[in-house]
């Protein structure tokens, strides 16, 4: 069994000794250097160039580095007979709830306008409400919208999710589908996104769901930048409609130099490092997968591309 692993190269000398060490003793080979493509029976990817899964002709299954598999999707060659398997685990969980807990007291403990005011040597206080009273809204509420909310739980907050799927989840008004979604952002002081990029969520942060919040309310996007539209975005912040945006993801990365958003005095912005995939956990994670499909069980979370996620 031979698998081929791609991602960024800077990366591979941290991947390489995790995939030795849980695949035992199995092959690896880090693309560009494929050799025979009839070799490769796994493929581990980020970004895959378009045609490259298809010329891999013995191919068994496909993983993708990360949470997100819109990067395998975009691809109109990928052989759609195989399983393509999403990233789930624990570090890559973990450091998303880092960040959404971090960027939610972030916003919630007025540090942006600390930092503006701090600028300006004022030394000033600012009003705080307690986390009880302080609503944040999550829109997607799979693997690792759950992980944060079960978080920020635990902080106080009054948590609400929303997903496609009805949900039950100790602490956290769960609503889902169409109606669902405007129920919560009225009831929302900070939204964060952590949604799949589908055909259905692709521009859901825009200007209609923002008038639906309440005035003054705060964005967190660590989901993907094709979910929001930027112009619709800067235009929410300067009317106040938003008061702050924390974007992790953007409609182009890297951010364009030109963008307003690199210093918007409204945004903290991060190249899309909310979390990334931690070596160790994920290999021991794909081992785990191939060794099920080795034994002919079906693989875990496999992707269901009617849904796109
Ligand atoms: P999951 O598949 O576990 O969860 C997705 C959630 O979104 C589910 O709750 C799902 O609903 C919901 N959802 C999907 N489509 C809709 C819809 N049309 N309407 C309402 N709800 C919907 O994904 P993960 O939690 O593992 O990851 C989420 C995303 O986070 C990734 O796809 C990726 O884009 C992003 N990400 C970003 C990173 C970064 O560094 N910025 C790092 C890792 C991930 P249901 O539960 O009903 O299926
Ligand atoms: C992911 C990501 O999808 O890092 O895992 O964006």
């Amino acid at each position: 069994m031979t698998l081929l692993f791609k991602s960024d190269l800077e990366r591979y000398d941290i991947w390489l000794p995790a995939l030795h060490k849980h695949l035992d003793g199995r092959e690896v080979r880090l693309w560009p250097d494929v050799g025979d493509p009839s070799d490769i029976k796994y493929a581990l990817v980020w970004q895959p160039p378009a045609g490259f899964l298809a010329s891999l002709p013995n191919l068994k299954a496909i993983f993708s580095v990360g949470a997100g598999v819109d990067h395998i999707a975009a691809d109109p060659e990928r052989p759609l007979h195989l399983a393509v398997i999403r990233m789930v685990e624990e570090g890559l969980t973990a450091g998303m709830t880092e960040y959404v807990v971090m960027q939610v007291l972030y916003h919630h403990r007025n540090m942006l306008a600390y930092r503006r005011q701090a600028e300006q040597r004022i030394w000033r206080e600012i009003s705080q409400m307690p986390a009880q009273q302080r609503r944040v809204g999550i829109l997607g509420l799979g693997v690792l919208g759950q992980d944060a909310a079960k978080m920020l739980v635990r902080f106080g907050f009054d948590v609400a999710g929303w997903s496609r799927s009805p949900k039950q989840l100790d602490g956290v008004a769960c609503y889902h589908g169409a109606d669902g979604l405007g129920e919560m952002l009225a009831r929302t002081d900070i939204l964060v996104c952590l949604l799949p990029l589908t055909p259905e969520t692709e521009g859901i942060l825009n200007a209609d769901l923002f008038a639906q919040l309440p005035r003054g309310a705060c964005l967190i996007n660590a989901g993907r930048g094709g979910h929001q539209v930027e112009k619709d975005l800067l235009a929410a912040l300067e009317a106040g409609q938003l008061k702050e945006a924390t974007l992790d993801v953007f409609e182009q990365e890297p951010l364009p130099e030109d963008s307003p958003l690199w210093d918007h005095p409204q945004v903290v912005m991060t190249p899309h490092v909310a979390s990334m995939t931690m070596p160790d956990t994920a290999a021991k994670a794909v081992a785990e997968n191939i060794a099920r499909i080795e034994a002919g069980q079906p693989p875990l979370n496999v992707v269901d591309f009617e849904r796109g996620y």
